[in-house]
């Protein structure tokens, strides 16, 4: 017997609990917040970013990168998920370091991954083969199901980002691994990216070619173009806020079937509109410090930290300094399921309280 035994003063009542629990069986009216009101699994969280980068180092100077897990990893582990290595019930999130001339062996697993470059130089992923050179602001994606190996040829350690749909995909039970050859790939600095030489041009793809796939072809969005898009954008709204979404060239969807990646810039003395939305994320302070209300709670934030924004979790972000957040979400699963909701506070609100968690469900 393995399931929950539920008991009962009522000796009759008792002993129907000790024959469901006998036969693997509950009653659903002992569930307790099973069915909340609305989605309430997380609070928010935040990692500082001196601190995942100083026990990075910490790694890097003690564990080597071994045919055992490939890949010296800090999973971001919110407190709220039991010891879990998840960042939310959805997204895997971690802190990648590697040092000058490591290298992580390829694999290739279901799982979705994207990487977003923090600090350092000198590193190309490959991905299916085509090297990719990483920067810091650069995003680069791992599809589901490509090779992907980590490079690096110069002296310098680099340290970025890690976020994959793992928690999801192993929640559905549909995670496959598979370890690549033991010899690297061959490449050198100076080969092209193949990706981003076919895709890579605005609005023009190759003509002609296969239709588009599950996930975007051009697999890496350089920081100089995102920047581009949104110094653009802030000129032409006249706003103090802007935010940009990586899509698919080819189609304009999301990145990748299960994850949404956008870029939030937040001038300094701004702040973005109040928003919930069903779905989790993880924000990524690429650059600028502030504070964001998130479900009630204040988050103060400086480049480095990373925070989690739970599902239906009102949030509104801040800045002090120029501030870029790179975010990182599970919505076009939520979308593709049509569990999709999101609310905004209006500006007549705007000087009303930021309802908090305990009022969830009573304000939109
Ligand atoms: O770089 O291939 O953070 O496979 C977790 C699993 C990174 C990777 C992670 C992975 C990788
Ligand atoms: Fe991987």
């Amino acid at each position: 017997m393995t399931t929950t035994r539920f008991d009962d003063d009522e000796p009759d009542l008792d002993a129907l609990y000790a024959d469901l629990a006998a036969a693997d069986l509950q009653p659903l009216w002992r569930q307790a917040g099973l069915l909340p009101p609305a989605p309430n699994r997380l609070g928010p969280h935040r990692w500082d970013g001196r601190t995942l980068r100083a026990l990075a180092e910490r790694a890097g100077a003690l564990v080597g990168i071994d045919r055992g897990g490939d890949r010296r990893v800090l999973a971001l582990s919110h407190p709220d998920l039991g010891g879990l290595p998840f960042a939310t019930h959805t997204l895997w999130a971690a802190v990648q370091y590697l040092k000058g001339h490591e290298s992580a062996p390829a694999h290739r697993h279901s799982p979705a991954a994207l990487r977003f470059v923090l600090e350092g130089s000198g590193v190309w992923t490959l991905v299916d083969g085509d090297p990719i050179a990483m920067e810091p602001g650069d995003l680069v994606l791992t599809p589901g199901n490509t090779w992907h190996e980590h490079r690096s040829r110069g002296d310098e350690p680099m340290i970025w980002f890690d976020g994959l749909d793992l928690p999801l995909v192993r929640a559905l039970d549909a995670v496959f691994f598979e370890p690549g050859p033991d010899d690297l790939t061959p490449f050198s600095p100076g080969d092209p990216c193949r990706s981003e030489e076919r895709f890579g041009r605005v609005g023009l793809r190759p003509a002609g070619e296969a239709a588009p796939g599950r996930h975007s072809a051009l697999l890496v969005y350089r920081w100089d173009a995102t920047d581009a898009a949104l110094r653009a954008q802030l000129a032409s709204t006249g706003r103090d806020h802007a935010r940009v979404r990586y899509t698919d060239p080819a189609t304009g969807a999301d990145v990748m079937p299960t994850l949404r990646a956008e870029l939030q810039r937040v001038l300094a003395g701004g702040r973005t509109t109040a928003t919930r939305t069903v779905g989790s994320a993880v924000c990524v302070v690429h650059r600028g410090a502030g504070s964001s209300l998130v479900g009630g709670h204040r988050v103060d934030w400086t480049a480095g930290d990373v925070f989690v924004v739970p599902s239906w979790a009102w949030a509104q972000h801040r800045a002090d300094a120029d501030a870029d957040l790179f975010v990182l979400s599970d919505t076009p699963v939520i979308e593709a399921l049509g569990l999709g909701r999101r609310a905004e506070r209006s500006e007549t609100e705007e000087n009303t309280p930021m309802p908090g968690i305990s009022r969830v469900g009573g304000t939109s």
